[in-house]
């Protein structure tokens, strides 16, 4: 690896999305393969245009890693699986399952709680969807019912990506699913994740500060 990874995020984000934002998918990745990394930001005001060159859609994060510049959470979660058994197993019949799992938390799981997350938000009445996420969260509690470990019997990448799709809080608030939220908080409590999360919260906590400096200025 040339340097340090840098992973991009927004230099600020409103109180709600705060320990969620997906930068903490790369933080988490990198801490487990213990890997170096820097974080970078771009404005959050502004999102919509200013930083469309490196991100077409104007969201974060992003991933540096020397010259190659990639986003989308499971492209460079998988790139980071590449490098580190930690992330994902050596052997083609693992890795082919880690990255099947890695697309099902992106395209079956995350597809229906994000829609979800924001109709919520905007307090609207939307039974179809909640019946898409119950359907949903079921599915994944068979799944989970059966096995600790998307992958073999050992932590991978696909579980990383699936625990952070997951602990939106859905899973509690959607009945009883004791599998899934064993799932999620066995590996919410890891120390990478941990570590992750609370430079997250530290790294928006500091934009406040100069957020209120900066109001203070322009009186
Ligand atoms: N599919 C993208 C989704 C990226 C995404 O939704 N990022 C959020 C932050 S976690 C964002 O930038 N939201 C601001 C916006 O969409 O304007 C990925 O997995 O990387």
């Amino acid at each position: 690896m040339a340097g340090p990874l840098v992973i991009w995020t927004y230099d600020w984000v409103p109180e709600a999305p705060r320990g969620f934002v997906r930068d903490l998918r790369l933080r988490w990745a990198c801490e487990e393969a213990g890997f170096d990394y820097e974080v970078k930001t771009v404005p959050f005001d502004g999102r919509e245009t200013n930083h469309l060159a490196q991100q077409p859609f104007g969201q974060v994060p992003m991933l540096d890693d020397g010259d190659l510049h990639l986003f989308e959470s499971g492209a460079f979660l998988m790139h980071l699986a590449q490098r580190s058994e930690a992330l994902m197993p050596r052997d083609d019949a693992a890795r082919a399952k880690v990255l099947q799992w890695v697309m099902v938390s992106l395209n079956s799981i995350e597809m229906v709680t994000m829609p979800w997350v924001v109709l919520q938000w905007s307090k609207a009445d939307q039974p179809p969807i909640t019946q898409w996420l119950d359907k949903r969260l079921a599915q994944v509690e068979a799944v989970l019912q059966e096995r600790s470990y998307l992958v073999g019997d050992a932590f991978t990448v696909a579980d990383l990506l699936l625990a952070d799709v997951l602990r939106v809080g859905l899973v509690r608030k959607h009945g009883d699913r004791p599998a899934s939220e064993a799932y999620v908080q066995r590996f919410t409590e890891r120390p990478a994740f941990t570590r992750a999360r609370s430079d997250q919260l530290a790294h928006f906590a500091a934009a406040d500060g100069q957020r209120k400096e900066a109001c203070h200025d322009d009186q």
